[in-house]
């Protein structure tokens, strides 16, 4: 049963693998494409579409009038599909032009006139905040007496960050196919992390019923969250002008207009104080978190929740009062991404670490793991206790497979010759720093009802089987887990297994594949199923061993089978209670019985025997997660159904010269429980931490100042090459069979691993301090070189302050 990789791999790497804009065109399909704003904020007066109509070959063109309901929004719905009234980002959608052909296409969206009369933009954090525009209201998580414990602690630390925002950078833009069907029903294939979102949207939008819309996934080129509520009004506009004109049309983004248009990572404005004793332990936090959640609310409330509820990180933390707020501003509505808000409260805390130690003259590593949730120190300023915490041995043990106590001792040398100009080689001259980061990243959505699943799962006459579920692939691997689990449930090896495409007609009801739940809400349901059916297989099993062989189903049917000879109902049809099977052994696609090893079937052979016994092969499966409370009104109860743990060291080095850093080494341990496919959770590790690394490091998105996207493409945006690979990256996985908490003992794995990034960060600000010799720097995320260059030498750079670096 081992499958070492991704089931698409082959195809992916002959390049066979179907995406959207690579199916087939229909006869008579059209291209949409979509005409947005230039401006950040205007009156909408009049879009003008008479030249563009005759330009041949142009067939249509749709503007916020033509849906049935215009409003959309995953949690509040407060965004238009289209522009109405008001534009408020650059990149927002106002028009759509339908053509024959791309040629046409290009014209009629350039022939296209919009009359606008222009506002000012707010296009920041702090003026929306001094303006008061936000989204939602205020919301604070508190346990203790912060502020007293603030002023009675012997040590205070503070400071304000500056997190920027990351585009996705998936490789497929935003694409979906919109299909007319002769029932009045529409297709639409869509690359979407939440095909039920897709469906809703889309049937909202054109006045129909969900029955009649059919949302398909068959995969995404990426999603990273970018995908989870974007992908929707995307999919709306090829199903308005397929459902308009009844022909099938596609849209499909290129690069540039995907990153303009679309929102990013939520950039953070966070202040925060924190206060401790002579030894590091923090006795106080408080902290105000504020994001820019764009022009409209899309996730931002959820995500700045996730932000409020990961501030207290790996540590404990007594006396807390977390606040946040999401600003209203005139950017495109920023979004889910990995680690949703995970990584910006750990920024946070990850960086009051290492200002503590420096205050203290000691070592942050010291600082950390005195903090750490530890014994009866295990309860979260939400009031959710840390179980089986596996915090302290995460830290202890890669403490010392990482060597870190003597590196800090030879970074601190060489820091010192490099000072002193006794080097005089290149590589030799660079400062080096280094840091240890943890994350305990919480798993379950925190919102209640979405932490559900569903499945369905067939097995054919001929003994193999096919499952769907709501899960979405997005080369995060989620299908081949799933295929794994019910694998190991039928006992039935690789071949025999399939995964279909994610469809809403299969499933109904489903939640986004996110918050790194796939496998664990969708691979429970389809566990359920599969079980539903291997009970009534064993009740099979235990017949066909009773029978004599030449009695059974498949030797009489047809000849009209004696009485005996039929499984006696309703036993097989009742609706079996989900229990470990105690008869039967189901392994390598035989059947073979406990009582009388001698004894087996093949799978196969068994389920021709159902089938002509008229028992059910298929079933349904539905999965909650138990025990979750947390209360949005109060902040307080058990958020999440467990913690995914992990610990990062990050060694860098820093040209002096220049501030360019490279990370020579990475140490990186998690806890992953039981992995089902440990090559996936590797690559899941090492692809999340490197996606983080480019988030930290080079990612730069530069905005003009009227608030138009310049950096919209790779040329400009400079995501991580082969280059900036950790020149040594050491990853392990802690073994814990111990975790019984989650499906097969497995533990979630798509987005925690992404915060240790954070170790990289904390440790270009340890080089930075080691080379100037003062306090533990400021630096934004991303550390670019030239803000690494500026925190280094901060004299030399006074005169371009405030200037946009
Ligand atoms: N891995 C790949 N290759 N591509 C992706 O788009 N998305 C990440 C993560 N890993 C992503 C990925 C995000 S944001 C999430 S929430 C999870 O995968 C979602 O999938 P899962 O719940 O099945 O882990
Ligand atoms: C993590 C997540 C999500 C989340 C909460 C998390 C997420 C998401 C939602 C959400 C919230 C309210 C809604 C809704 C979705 O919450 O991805 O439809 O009404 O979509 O902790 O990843
Ligand atoms: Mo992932 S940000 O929860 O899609």
């Amino acid at each position: 049963m081992k499958s070492p990789h991704l089931d698409s791999a082959p195809t992916h790497v002959t390049g066979l693998s179907e995406y959207i804009d690579d199916r087939p065109f229909l006869a008579g399909e059209l291209h949409v494409g979509i005409v947005f704003s230039e401006v950040a904020h205007a009156r909408l007066l009049a879009v003008d579409s008479s030249e563009a109509l005759k330009v041949p070959g142009v067939v249509a063109v749709y503007t916020a009038n033509d849906f049935d309901h215009l409003m959309w929004g995953t949690i509040f719905q407060d965004q238009p599909l289209l522009a109405k009234d008001e534009i408020q980002y650059v990149g927002e959608a106002i028009c759509l032009v339908a053509a024959e052909n791309k040629e046409a296409l290009a014209l009629g969206r350039k022939k296209i006139r919009i009359k606008t009369e222009v506002l000012p933009p707010v296009l920041s954090i702090r003026e929306a905040r001094d303006r008061k525009m936000f989204i939602g209201s205020t919301r604070t998580i508190a346990r203790g007496d912060a502020e007293g414990a603030m002023k009675w602690a012997r040590h205070r630390i503070s400071g304000t960050l500056e997190i920027q925002g990351a585009d996705h950078f998936y490789l497929e833009s935003h694409a979906a196919q919109a299909i007319p069907l002769d029932n009045g029903a529409i297709e639409v294939h869509s690359s979407a992390q939440h095909p039920t979102e897709v469906q809703h949207v889309v049937a909202h939008g054109l006045g129909m019923q969900s029955k009649d819309v059919i949302c398909i996934v068959k995969r995404m080129g990426g999603g990273f969250g970018g995908k989870e509520s974007q992908s929707a009004p995307i999919a709306a506009y090829a199903a308005l002008v397929a459902r308009r004109l009844n022909r099938p049309a596609r849209v499909i983004l290129n690069k540039d207009d995907d990153m303009i248009m679309t929102g990013k990572r939520n950039p953070f404005l966070i202040d925060y104080e924190v206060g401790f004793d002579d030894q590091g332990m923090i006795q106080a936090l408080n902290v105000q978190h504020f994001s820019d959640g764009g022009a409209y609310a899309d996730l931002s409330t959820s995500i700045m929740e996730r932000a409020m509820l990961h501030s207290d990180n790996a540590y404990f933390i007594p006396n807390a009062k977390i606040q946040g707020t999401v600003c209203k501003t005139h950017m495109h509505p920023h979004t889910a991404f990995r680690g949703f808000g995970g990584p910006k409260g750990v920024a946070m805390i990850e960086r009051a670490m290492e200002q503590i130690a420096d205050y203290l003259k000691i070592d942050a590593y010291d600082v950390r793991r005195r903090n750490c949730y530890e014994g009866d120190r295990n309860v979260t300023p939400y009031g959710q206790t840390v179980e089986n915490n596996v915090l302290p041995e995460l830290f202890d043990r890669l403490e010392k497979s990482s060597r870190y106590r003597e590196r800090r001792q030879e970074i601190q040398a060489h820091n010192q010759k490099v000072l002193s100009g006794r080097f005089k080689g290149q590589d030799s001259g660079l400062l080096r720093g280094m840091s240890m980061t943890a994350v305990k990243f919480g798993i379950s959505f925190t919102t209640r009802f979405l932490n559900q699943g569903n499945a369905l799962v067939i097995v054919y006459r001929d003994g193999s089987c096919a499952i769907s579920t709501g899960a979405t692939e997005m080369g995060q691997g989620v299908n081949t887990r799933i295929r794994m689990l019910v694998q190991e449930i039928l006992g039935l090896p690789e071949n025999q297994v399939r995964v279909m495409p994610t469809a809403t007609d299969k499933n109904a009801n489903t939640s986004p594949t996110a918050a790194s739940s796939g496998t664990d809400l969708n691979g429970s349901a389809a566990v359920i199923a599969a079980k539903k059916i291997r009970e009534r297989l064993a009740v099979v099993a235990r017949f066909c061993e009773n029978l004599p062989r030449d009695r059974w189903a498949s030797k009489t049917a047809g000849l009209g089978t004696e009485k005996e000879a039929q499984i006696q109902f309703p036993e097989p049809h009742s609706d079996a209670k989900v229990d470990e099977n105690r008869d039967y052994i189901f392994k390598d696609g035989k059947v073979t019985s406990r009582k009388n090893p001698s004894w087996s079937i093949s799978f196969s052979e068994l389920t021709n025997e159902a089938y002509l016994n008229r028992v059910s092969l298929s079933d349904y499966g539905h999965y909650r997660i138990e025990g979750l409370d947390f209360n949005k009104l109060t902040g307080q109860g058990r958020a999440f159904m467990y913690y995914t743990n992990g610990t990062c060291v990050t060694e860098v080095s820093v040209d002096p010269l220049t501030g360019e850093v490279k990370v020579l080494r990475t140490d990186l341990l998690m806890d992953l429980g039981r992995p089902i496919n440990e090559g996936l959770d590797l690559g899941q590790v090492t692809g999340a931490y490197i996606q983080g690394l480019g988030w930290v490091t080079t990612e730069n998105l530069f905005y003009s100042k009227d608030g138009k996207l310049l950096s919209h493409s790779p040329s400009t945006y400079k995501i991580p090459s082969v280059q900036d690979i950790p020149r040594i990256f050491n990853v392990e996985l802690l073994p814990n069979l111990g975790n019984t908490t989650n499906v097969r003992g497995t533990k979630a794995v798509g987005e925690p691993p992404l915060l240790l990034c954070l170790s990289a960060w904390t440790a270009i600000g340890d080089a930075v301090r080691q080379g100037n010799g003062k306090p533990y720097p400021n630096i934004k995320i991303p550390a670019t070189s030239e803000r690494v260059l500026r925190a280094l030498k901060p004299e030399e750079f006074a005169a371009w302050e405030g200037g946009n670096a």
